[in-house]
């Protein structure tokens, strides 16, 4: 299988995390989706990352659709079984799914030229992330893992948004929340995530 994508998606990153967790044999291949006739339009119509090849000129794309995939290619699930750790599970990734989307259309926003950035979406992004993260802050119970005794998808999607936050959105969020900041430092130590950040970024301690 092959992955396209660029390297400081946080869509890829994703995915790119699920297969190095799993050692799957994914190649990763650096396509960029905003060139001009960019060849992400052969494996996606909709001309966005990551797409993943899973048979000769086969493509899924959507990245909570590739993920599900790379979730259960193998056999070794990190989505829990039990029925409340399960649902447990989807929330978070709802929430960290969330968090990716505001803070890209916030970094998108800050790209345009500043005559015609919308200070007020920019605000409305933010504001969506504070409140997403105070939201985890006062729902997580403290711990190594968000549900139950093991890393599950909750813990790589919550795990790729905040790290995206300190990439695209630096602020001192861990000041006012104390747990999280404890879980996230042992998630972005795991080789995974270590091996996928974005280039020429230092994570904050
Ligand atoms: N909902 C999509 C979003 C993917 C997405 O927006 N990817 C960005 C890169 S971060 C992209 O390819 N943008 C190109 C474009 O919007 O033309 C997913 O989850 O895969």
């Amino acid at each position: 299988m092959k992955l396209f994508g660029s390297p400081t998606s946080p869509y890829v990153r994703k995915a790119r995390v699920l297969i190095e967790e799993k050692a799957l044999p994914v190649e990763f291949v650096i396509e960029d989706p905003w060139a001009e006739n960019s060849p992400i339009i052969e494996k996606n119509p909709l001309s966005k990352v990551p797409a993943l090849e899973i048979a000769p000129n086969d493509y899924i794309f959507e990245s909570v659709l590739i993920v599900h995939f790379l979730d259960h290619v193998d056999g070794r699930s990190f989505t829990p079984r039990d029925p409340v750790g399960y649902w447990e599970a989807q929330r978070w990734q709802a929430l960290g799914n969330g968090i990716i989307d505001a803070a890209i259309q916030r970094i998108f926003e800050t790209r345009r030229p500043p005559e015609h950035q919308l200070r007020d979406k920019m605000a409305r992004e933010e504001g969506r992330i504070h409140r997403a993260i105070a939201l985890a802050e006062n729902t997580f119970k403290g711990g190594e893992f968000l549900v139950g005794t093991r890393f599950s998808l909750a813990d790589l999607i919550m795990g790729v948004a905040l790290q995206y936050v300190d990439f695209r959105y630096p602020h001192d969020w861990r000041a006012t929340s104390p747990k999280l900041k404890a879980w996230h430092a042992g998630i972005a130590a795991r080789p995974a995530f270590v091996k996928t950040q974005p280039p020429d970024f230092t994570p904050p301690q």
